[in-house]
């Protein structure tokens, strides 16, 4: 037997080194003694650094859901899986089973496949945080469909780039959804973003709101209706290994957004892994992620970790505002949670409010906090562990990404020493390395460079959907034969790391990943505007905020600049989604830029922050006098 669970740093240690050693038979043994499988593999792992080919559990064959479900039913069948919590606290909470469960998601399957759905298929989710969330994400898996779940945030615009580009041909949506005191025309916005998806033939419509809706003949239908007359009788399909189990966007540094294709047993023994590890999961916890299941860390440790080790999991509808800012600490007490798991933006808007919204509750049922999407500040980290965690809970602070699948760089709970900001150590199968500017690996500790990852682990994303070349070119390729996470990262004297940012053009605004070229492209179509670069700079609450340079046409309208600029944030919040709005807009007469055309970023950031003192070598501008300008401008 290899251990599943580790207990204690002489644990840990092993098990590092035998991973890093022998990183075949770590996870051959993880594989096959934690998890059911049609059949085994032939080979562990097979691949190709050059050339961005990887593959886990080769030729294995396995179906998700039978892990996730099925195979807790003689057991577990009367355990909680899912505790539903709404938006709004005078609505009860829902209690799901396993076997209720596990009947849910067949007939789901079973209604998928009736409405022509078929493995290999792309299918669209956009939802609120409710049930049918997990379920229909649940059922595309059971029968093999990939899906593409879509953050009820987004914009038209932006789920219909999402469905074109993997294909949908069916969508799930509800009539609205609860947001705080909002209520969100989601059947709204899908009406319109089909207006120009012609691959999309079928839409199911989950009654949430009670909203009036259109529905389109011969094309959407009520799911419940569907449900009603399905059989709970379903055979999961027999998948391969390497069989796309979803597709998630995250948005890229230039161009559209990456549809990162992650596939079914390397993503499903790194989920469970971690997720036991990393938040020490024990028989009867309550494990709470606030995240979205729209989000990697929804997918991963709302969904997919915790049902794969048979834990009992909340979905939370609402917002940590709302009906106050106690709201977190009220559900905690309420489903007795032992892990809470949430973002660093939350952490600090919480952490301005009033201490008696938190200090009113008997948070001891709390084992762990965690910590996911950005770095965290020392200031949060501390409040967190005061107020949250009442000193006595570790805080994990998670690193890991949309295309890891599952988190690689984390303490242990009672096993790491934490230390603040620090994600610390990797976990077994991570070999992390600093990468200086001349592509070499930085020996040593007390050191800084660019993250990278040079031996392939389970949860890796395999593709960018319709484009590996991309994905060769994105992850592979700044250093050659190792994966490239696009952040830097700081290794002190005990070799604990802690992630300082990102390096490329990536903004994290309020834990959501903005890719700035999207954002100037969406300006760039007002009328009025010639030229405009975004860039991030700190922020309080979002941890980042948006700052634009905007350059107008020369026609002389558009004269009034208030109005320009909510015209403007307009433009952005319907093309990406409101998340994206600009906090600060300079009109400028020109950018600084190399002499090869690329913005240098750098500067605009440094100006954005209001740090004036060192702009570095700025010898390859080729219009170094705009910099005095843009500074003396600033907003
Ligand atoms: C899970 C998730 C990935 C980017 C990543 C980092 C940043 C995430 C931390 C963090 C510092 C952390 N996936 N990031 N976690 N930075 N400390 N604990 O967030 O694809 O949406 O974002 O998020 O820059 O590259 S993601």
């Amino acid at each position: 037997m290899t251990r599943y669970k580790i207990n204690n740093l002489e644990e840990y240690f092993k098990d590092y080194k035998k991973s890093v050693r022998e990183p075949k038979k770590f996870w051959d043994k993880i594989a096959s003694e934690n998890f059911t499988w049609y059949q085994e593999w032939e080979k562990v792992v097979d691949f190709n650094m050059a050339e961005a080919d990887i593959k886990w559990f080769v030729n294995a064959k396995v179906n998700m859901t039978k892990n996730c479900i099925d195979r807790h039913l003689a057991k577990k069948g009367d355990k909680t899986a899912i505790i539903f919590e709404p938006n709004d606290p005078s609505e009860e909470a829902l209690h799901i089973s396993y076997t209720e469960l596990h009947e849910r998601v067949c007939k789901m399957a079973n209604v998928l496949r009736e409405q022509g759905v078929q493995k290999g298929d792309r299918v669209c989710i956009y939802l609120p945080m409710i049930p049918e969330l997990a379920i229909t994400t649940l059922a595309c898996a059971r029968i093999g469909a990939v899906h593409s779940v879509v953050f009820a945030g987004f914009s038209a615009s932006a789920v219909a780039a999402r469905i074109n580009d993997s294909d949908c041909k069916m969508i799930i949506t509800s009539d609205g959804g609860y947001r705080g005191n909002k209520t969100i025309d989601l059947k709204g916005i899908i009406d319109e973003a089909l207006a120009d998806t012609p691959c999309v033939t079928a839409v199911l419509v989950v009654k949430r709101t009670n909203s009036a809706v259109n529905m389109q003949e011969g094309r959407d239908q009520w799911l419940q209706p569907l449900l009603d007359a399905a059989s709970d009788n379903n055979t999961a399909e027999i998948m391969d290994a390497e069989d796309p189990l979803f597709i998630l966007y995250t948005s890229g540094s230039t161009g559209k957004p990456k549809g990162m294709v992650h596939t079914t047993a390397g993503y499903m023994v790194y989920a469970a892994y971690t997720f036991k590890n990393v938040f020490s999961y024990e028989d009867n916890d309550i494990f709470w992620c606030t995240a979205d299941i729209g989000w990697i860390t929804g997918h991963s440790y709302i969904l997919y970790g915790p049902l794969l080790n048979g834990a009992t999991t909340v979905i939370f509808e609402g917002v940590p505002s709302y009906p106050d800012y106690s709201r977190f600490w009220e559900v905690i007490v309420k489903h007795k949670v032992t892990q809470f798991y949430t973002a660093p933006t939350a952490i600090r808007a919480l952490a301005k409010e009033s201490l008696d919204y938190v200090q009113k509750y008997q948070l001891d049922t709390l084992k762990v906090i965690g910590s996911v999407g950005e770095p965290i500040n020392e200031e949060a980290w501390h409040w967190y562990n005061d107020h949250v965690g009442n000193k006595r809970c570790p805080i994990v602070d998670t690193w890991w990404q949309t295309e890891t699948g599952g988190i690689l760089i984390s303490p242990l709970p009672f096993v790491t020493p934490t230390k603040p900001t620090y994600a610390t150590l990797p976990l077994p199968g991570i070999q992390p390395v600093l990468m200086d500017e001349k592509r070499n690996e930085i020996e040593g500790n007390q050191v800084v460079g660019s993250l990278c990852i040079k031996f392939p682990w389970p949860g890796i994303a395999r593709t960018i959907w319709g484009d590996h070349e991309r994905y060769k070119e994105t992850y592979f390729s700044a250093f050659p034969g190792k994966y490239f996470t696009g952040d830097g990262a700081l290794r002190d004297e005990v070799g604990y790391y802690r992630i300082t940012g990102r390096v490329d053009d990536v903004v994290i605004v309020s834990g959501h990943n903005l890719g700035t070229a999207p954002i100037e492209d969406a300006i760039n179509e007002h009328p009025a505007v010639a030229e405009s670069a975004i860039v991030g700079f700190p922020h309080d609450i979002k941890g980042n905020a948006l700052y634009g340079f905007v350059i107008l046409k020369e026609t002389g309208e558009y004269r009034d600049r208030e109005n320009l600029s909510k015209e403007i944030n307009q433009q952005i919040s319907n093309q990406i989604g409101p998340i994206a709005k600009l906090d600060k807009i300079q009109f400028v007469s020109g950018l600084p830029k190399t002499r090869s055309g690329k913005i240098m970023r750098r500067i605009l950031r440094k100006i954005a922050e209001g740090d004036y003192s060192n702009f570095g070598d700025t010898s390859t501008l080729l219009n170094p006098e705009i910099v005095e300008e843009i500074k003396n401008g600033k907003v």
